[in-house]
């Protein structure tokens, strides 16, 4: 397994489409571990595959809080959606921001698993809202786009400064 560097906001390659996983082989494995491995490292409780500049519909969860339930998602769609709920958010990829975002409060969640085998999830709390924020990251999107372009924009000032001191 190895650590796989995680792309950061404004980078513009944050900002592609992934295509679907296709075949289902011993690479799609090693990228699954390495993303898991990468999230508990960072730590984060998702990270989608984008993050990580591999341009695939891939995503890893563990909202367990203790690495003990690591999840892994394949081509997942959101079949479903019911309610509307707020929660606080942040991103690996946008780092020392954290704002309020508001999505749908329960997902039905349908994916392949590392085999190639479909599997359906149902999600609430935690989870759904993680699960939205990963396949918004396999959409080129992010948790900041949602936010005021006041938000943003101070945003990117900010990641920007603490880019230059990295220089
Ligand atoms: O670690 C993460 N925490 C988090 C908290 C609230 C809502 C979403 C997330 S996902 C984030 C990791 C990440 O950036 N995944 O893409
Ligand atoms: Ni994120």
């Amino acid at each position: 397994m190895a650590l796989r560097q995680i792309l950061h906001h404004p980078d513009p390659r944050l900002r592609n489409k992934a295509s679907p996983v296709a075949s289902f082989d011993a690479e799609l494995g090693k990228l699954i571990d390495d993303m898991l491995e990468t999230m508990y490292d960072a730590p984060g409780i998702g990270l989608a595959a984008t993050q990580v500049n591999v341009h695939q519909r891939v995503v890893v969860i563990d909202v367990s809080g203790e690495k003990s339930t690591p999840l892994h998602f394949v081509n997942p769609v959101i079949a479903e959606t019911t309610g509307e709920e707020e929660m606080e958010e942040g991103c690996l990829s946008v780092p020392g921001v954290f704002e309020t975002v508001c999505r749908a409060e329960e997902v039905l969640i349908h994916a392949f698993d590392r085999n190639g085998d479909p599997f359906e999830m149902n999600a609430d709390g935690l989870l759904a809202v993680c699960i939205q924020h990963e396949i918004d990251h396999l959409d080129g999107k992010l948790f900041v786009d949602y936010l005021s372009q006041l938000k943003q924009l101070r945003i990117r000032k900010k990641l920007a400064k603490e880019q230059r001191q990295y220089d």
